[in-house]
């Protein structure tokens, strides 16, 4: 049976990366006196690299004709540009302007009213892990994962699996009694290679990525009056929502075949 279920952040709690993150560095460029933008278009070919530190990297190496600053400070450059997106985006997101996605509030009640451990696998910082749980979930929703495992608290962020292979270790568990929620191919090969199975819920930015793997695909986790799409190659069985008993069906037909 399942023991725990490891949530990823950015596009599967909810969808933050379009309004969210991307508005956030670009409020943190304007206001260093830069002249860039990530228009939407853009940011969705920045986020092939995962970490906001790493995607701006990835911007000035790939994308600008010369770096803003010398090598020898690119890194200090960086993490101050990222402690004012930070700013920015902790602020945006108190605002409630991001919400949960469909289902997730649900899904989570429902996991700990049956006594399921709860953990957070992100590649963003824990600050803005709490700022978007106490907006979009409630005061009290932080307290509601055992184990917060975020940015920069392992060496390698997704797709590699270092931080679901530390989550696990803080949960004392292992990858055969959890799954994980991903939104991304990047999160999926993170969760596949530390041996979870795991459901997807893709948003536009993800929607046409390789989810080969996955245990289930779905448009989002859905709600009573708003059924989920079932994505995934195989037919969706007699569920009508992702809630715990067809998780639990679902997870032991993976470990049947
Ligand atoms: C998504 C990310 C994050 C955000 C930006 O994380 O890659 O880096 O895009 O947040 P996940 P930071 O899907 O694993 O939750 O600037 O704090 O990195
Ligand atoms: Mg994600």
């Amino acid at each position: 049976m399942l023991e725990a279920l490891i949530f990823d952040v950015d596009g599967t709690l909810a969808d933050t990366e379009r309004q969210g993150h991307r508005v956030a560095f670009n409020l943190a460029f304007a206001e260093a006196g830069l002249d860039w933008v990530w228009d939407e278009g853009l940011y969705g070919e920045l986020l092939a690299v995962t970490g906001g530190k790493e995607r701006m990297r990835y911007f000035i190496e790939r994308f600008l004709p010369e770096p803003p600053i010398g090598t020898d400070d690119l890194g200090n450059f960086i993490d101050e540009m990222q402690a004012r997106k930070t700013r920015h985006y902790t602020a945006l997101v108190a605002s409630g302007g991001i919400p949960a996605r469909p289902g997730v509030i649900r899904l989570l009640k429902e996991a700990r009213a049956a006594g399921l451990r709860l953990a957070i696998a992100t590649t963003t910082t824990p600050e803005n892990v709490d700022a978007l749980l106490a907006a979009s979930f409630g005061a009290d929703a932080p307290g509601w994962f055992e184990v917060i495992g975020a940015g920069d608290i392992v060496p390698k962020k997704k797709p590699a699996p270092d931080i679901y292979r530390y989550v696990l270790a803080a949960l004392n568990l292992p990858a055969e009694v959890c799954l994980a929620f991903e939104d991304s191919e990047n999160g999926l090969r993170s969760s596949h290679q530390a041996g979870i199975d795991t459901v997807v819920s893709v948003n536009d930015y993800t929607a046409g990525q390789d989810f080969g793997g996955a245990l289930l695909v779905v448009d989002h986790l859905g709600e009573p009056h708003q059924p989920p799409t079932c994505l995934t190659a195989r037919p969706w069985e007699d569920f009508n929502l992702v809630d715990i008993d067809a998780l639990n069906r679902l997870h032991a037909l993976a470990k049947a075949h």
